[in-house]
């Protein structure tokens, strides 16, 4: 597809939209009123901000170490602040950062937030409650996620600056992550400029992050477009509002040379603000023991490459637990007493380590993130858009999304039926095929057949952002000669039920990874209803649900009520078949 296919009615359907000049003075006024704390690390380092203890530390050679928490339960997010800082120390380890992971309702707007659904998250209120729990010890506060790029930005960037954040995000989730019944991407839009004007307004110098996992990376089958987007992103964050910007990558990268070259991409392209290198999570399929082998696996990797490429990233030593549940204290606290033994190790060991394959990819990385940047802006420019907007900017790069712009301006050579061949494959892409033709292999012939002969259609959609169960099942069904609807990603309950009545399923299948299962499960078959639809629902994924009125801080396990609902729960990809078996025996044969 040519780059003229893409024009600015088509993408910017409105006639008048805001103007990112208008919004950043906004964002500038609203300065007067919500400043900047200092927070008890920044007193200890001696700094005015975390950007620029990186700076120091990474002249230094010494690395950052992250942990991330936030449990619904405030009072125990204050406990691990301080116990998992304090039991470290004890061991001479240093944690210096913590992410804080709020909640998804605490996207939306401050007065919206009451009605709208709950995640598995910390919830705040007042800028005081948030303010106590980041002075409970001398820990550098993250704000990654729900504060830049939603409804909520505004007041969330308000209560990060107070809390003694010096680093807030995620701008990565602004391009991907829907919020359940909330469309209004100029609102969000607006909301995450208007931020950027209060972030840039600050007088001590505040990084703007970007989980690239959480953004555009996880859509891109290219990594050099992956690394494109940080070189977009810095255009318009750094280039039109003057604020640095901090990218944060790691869940998805679980190829060790790849992993390795886009840290030296990174370092290439002029990073030295990094905020963490997130831990390879997607590779966290087993007990506790097996995890341990893949988080000694992905850490080697980092800190070799943090030595050798000092980009001021922490490295990020994810709990053993963490594919099982929300880790709790004393997993945080190990892992983080592990990467500390690992680095010493790894010291040791350099001697070994030849990193020229890594050093061939990242500059492959590095000259196609630039095509792909250079050709993005073009062609933007070229369908109308104002390029010197980042508000215009940024709400085109949503609508058109990461699938298509790869297709029109990624680097990789454009093939005549299939997608362009990726400059450098992204992981996530190989290992679901990968995972798909094993657990193909395991299914037997006689279902298989018999699944085919029903010639079924079957809506598949996810509750959240997790989409890889999805793309998995859609795999596995269209290799089974099942026709799959797109049912989509983040999507609500009412979409669900009015694509399965027009494209006239014969049954759902859903993924939830959120903590809203069995709420998410009753709305279905509400909508269901309301349509008089009677399909079977498969449902897979983590089938688990923080209960509504309490304040605990871990989901509780929702599947024999999903059962009690009528449901076919799924633990594992292959039970849809013998779901969609039984649940379409006489009606499909
Ligand atoms: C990758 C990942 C992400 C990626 C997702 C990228 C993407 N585009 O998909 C990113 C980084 C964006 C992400 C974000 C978040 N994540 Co996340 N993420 C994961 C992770 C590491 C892997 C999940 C995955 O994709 N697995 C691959 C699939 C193929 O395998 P599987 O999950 O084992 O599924 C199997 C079965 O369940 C089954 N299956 C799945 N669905 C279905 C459906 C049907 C019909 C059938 C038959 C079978 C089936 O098939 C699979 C193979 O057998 C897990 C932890 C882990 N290691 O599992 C956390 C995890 C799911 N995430 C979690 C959380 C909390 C979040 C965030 C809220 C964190 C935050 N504060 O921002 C956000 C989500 C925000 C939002 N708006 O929704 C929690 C969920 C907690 C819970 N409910 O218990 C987990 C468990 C991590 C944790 N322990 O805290 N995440």
């Amino acid at each position: 597809m040519p780059p003229r296919d893409l024009l600015r009615a088509e993408i910017l359907t409105e006639t008048e939209l805001p103007r990112a000049t208008d919004l950043l003075e906004d964002g500038r006024k609203l300065a007067a009123l919500h400043g900047f704390q200092a927070n008890p690390f920044l007193a200890e380092q001696g700094a005015s901000s975390e950007r620029e203890v990186k700076h120091r530390w990474s002249a230094e050679g010494r690395i950052m170490r992250h942990a991330q928490i936030g449990f619904r339960d405030p009072a125990k997010t204050q406990r691990a602040w301080a116990e998992i800082y304090e039991r470290c120390a004890a061991k001479g380890v240093a944690v210096d950062r913590y992410g804080i992971c709020l909640d998804w309702s605490m996207g939306y707007p401050a007065a919206e937030r009451g009605k709208r659904p709950r995640g598995t998250g910390i919830i705040f209120e007042e800028a005081e409650d948030l303010a106590k729990i980041t002075a409970a010890a001398p820990v550098a506060p993250h704000f990654g996620d729900f504060v830049l790029g939603f409804p909520g930005a505004v007041e969330n960037t308000a209560l990060a600056l107070a809390a003694g954040a010096t680093t807030i995000g995620n701008l990565g989730q602004y391009f991907t992550f829907r919020l359940p019944g909330w469309d209004n991407d100029v609102a969000t839009t607006r909301a995450t400029v208007t931020a950027l004007g209060l972030i840039a307004a600050q007088d001590t110098d505040i990084l703007v992050h970007s989980n690239l996992d959480d953004g555009f990376a996880a859509h891109f089958s290219d990594l050099a477009c992956c690394l494109g987007a940080v070189l977009i992103e810095r255009q318009i964050v750094k280039g039109l509002i003057g604020v640095n910007t901090s990218h944060c990558y790691g869940h998805h990268f679980s190829n060790p040379v790849t992993r390795l070259a886009f840290q030296k991409a990174l370092y290439d392209i002029g990073e030295t603000d990094g905020s963490m290198i997130y831990g390879n999570t997607t590779s966290y399929l087993g007990s506790p023991a097996e995890n341990y082998a893949s988080l000694a696996g992905y850490l080697r990797i980092d800190i070799e490459g943090l030595k050798r490429w000092p980009t001021g990233h922490a490295i990020n030593p994810v709990p053993v637990t963490e594919n099982e549940r929300i880790p709790d204290i004393a997993e945080v606290v190990d892992a983080q007493l592990f990467s500390a033994r690992l680095e010493e190790i790894v010291e040791q060991a350099r001697c070994l380590t030849t990193p020229e394959e890594a050093a061939e990819i990242s500059a492959q990385l590095v000259t196609g993130a630039r095509q792909f940047k250079d050709a993005v802006f073009k062609g933007l420019a070229a369908a109308g858009i104002d390029t010197g907007d980042a508000f215009e900017l940024l709400l085109s790069l949503k609508r058109i999304g990461a699938r298509r712009l790869e297709a029109l301006f990624g680097p990789g050579q454009i093939e005549e039926t299939a997608p362009r061949t990726p400059v450098i494959a992204s992981p996530v892409i190989e290992e679901l095929a990968e995972n798909c033709g094993i657990i193909l292999s395991g299914i037997d012939k006689v279902s298989a057949a018999n699944l085919s002969r029903r010639r079924l259609r079957v809506l598949t959609a996810t509750t959240d952002v997790h989409e890889h169960g999805k793309q998995l099942i859609d795999r596995l069904l269209r290799n089974l000669g099942v026709e799959v609807v797109d049912g989509g990603i983040s999507v609500d309950p009412h979409q669900i039920a009015a694509l399965a009545l027009e494209e006239d399923c014969n049954a759902i299948a859903l993924s939830t990874y959120n903590g809203v299962a069995l709420s998410y499960a009753r709305d279905l078959l509400k909508e269901l209803k309301t349509q008089k639809l009677d399909l079977p629902v498969l449902i897979g994924g983590r089938l688990n649900q923080i209960p509504d009125q309490s304040n605990s801080s871990l989901p509780v396990d929702v599947t024999a009520k999903l059962s009690g609902l009528g449901l076919i729960v799924c633990e594992k990809a292959d039970d849809v078949v013998g779901g969609l078996l039984e649940a379409t025996d006489s009606n499909s044969t």
